[in-house]
């Protein structure tokens, strides 16, 4: 592609028509949480744009948040990198090597310092002076900070770069941190997810494009139309939850029937993602789909709070017993999450949320 040269004349150099583009557009906007009629304004708002430069910097994960994206299905990834935005640095899926991949990033910072994206993926290990962790002889956080001066924005994709994730969980001994506690003064958007959600990527990615912001976000600056509601509210599994019926075991007559994983651990009422719409590999399927229960990935501390098959009920009681008194607790130890009224539900998902950031 060249370098001025916008999106619009690239696909129609590509021979994709208006038509396509459109219904492409009509998918984005679906994902974004658009109403239909934006996606004809995002079609030609996305025609005009000029791919932006983007700098991907890989730290402290397991590289399943790539993995993820180049499974990404609306766009493909070939669109995304070639046609949307301008990769211009991504230690995984770049050709140059050593001093000439060094070169593509600085060049990138000093070309359009200011207006370039800022991708981060992992978490920066602080501890020794963050030795743990080095790209070209260069700690983690020294990078971060040094290409974080002219992004015009941060995108920190997965739970490691959002929250810490997994490198942070105890006893922490890299001293691992997210994006925003290493840089204060640019705007972040999480994506939280171990790993994220493709689809999220290139739709906050396309947000950017169309709208030259980000998108509107959560209080852990997660784009609201994707991590406003919880697994639960959407899990196809609900009418069970709310009837009372729940698998009690993976291979008992509840997990045949296809009965609420509640009891199983599912940690769903807690987490905010969009797994049960958007779901995965194409809209396959996702982990509840699949027969096992959300493990919590996109909220923070997931992993100290643990306890996969461990249902919320239980923690949730005792929660209830110290917060709001022996009226509920005294009574509903034993209770089946299935005979609380919506508002207990509610309070004890609050109550989880606070034992999950409080506690750890
Ligand atoms: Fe973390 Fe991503 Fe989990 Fe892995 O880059 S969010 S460990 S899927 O790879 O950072």
């Amino acid at each position: 592609m060249k370098d001025h040269e916008t999106l619009g004349e690239r696909l129609a150099e590509q021979g994709i028509s208006r038509r396509a583009f459109l219904k492409f557009c009509t998918a984005l906007a679906s994902l974004m949480a658009l109403p239909p009629e934006r996606a004809a304004a995002m079609a030609n708002a996305l025609a005009r744009s000029q791919r932006p430069s983007v700098i991907w910097l890989s730290f402290q994960e397991c590289t399943g948040c790539t993995e993820s994206l180049t499974r990404s299905y609306t766009p493909t990834l070939e669109s995304l990198i070639f046609d949307m935005i301008s990769l211009d640095y991504h230690h995984t899926l770049q050709a140059a090597s050593g001093f000439a991949a060094e070169k593509s990033r600085e060049d990138a910072m000093k070309n359009f310092y200011g207006k370039y994206l800022l991708v981060v993926d992992g978490s920066i290990p602080i501890n020794g002076g963050g030795v743990y962790s080095t790209i070209a002889g260069r700690t983690n956080l020294d990078l971060l900070q040094e290409t974080a001066k002219g992004a015009a924005a941060i995108i920190a994709v997965g739970t490691c770069s959002s929250f810490g994730g997994i490198p942070n969980a105890r006893p922490n001994p890299t001293g691992a941190v997210a994006v925003s506690d290493i840089v204060r003064d640019k705007p972040i958007v999480n994506i939280s997810g171990c790993p994220p959600i493709p689809a999220v990527i290139t739709g906050v990615l396309a947000h950017y494009l169309t709208f030259g912001t980000l998108p509107d976000l959560d209080d852990l600056n997660r784009p609201r139309s994707y991590y406003g509601t919880t697994i639960h509210d959407r899990c196809y599994r609900r009418p069970f939850y709310d009837q009372g019926k729940f698998a009690k075991t993976f291979d008992d007559e509840g997990a045949r029937n296809g009965w609420c994983l509640f009891e199983l651990g599912c940690k769903g009422p807690t987490t905010h993602n969009a797994c049960a719409t958007t779901k995965w590999n194409g809209g396959t399927s996702f982990p509840i789909e699949s027969g096992h229960g959300c493990l919590g990935c996109s909220e923070p501390h997931f992993w100290d709070a643990g306890g996969f098959y461990t249902p919320l009920s239980a923690p949730v009681v005792n929660i209830e017993a110290a917060t709001l008194g022996a009226a509920i607790a005294g009574a509903g130890v034993a209770v089946a999450m299935s005979s609380l009224d919506r508002n207990k539900i509610r309070r004890a998902q609050q109550a989880h949320e606070k034992l999950t950031v409080k506690e750890l």
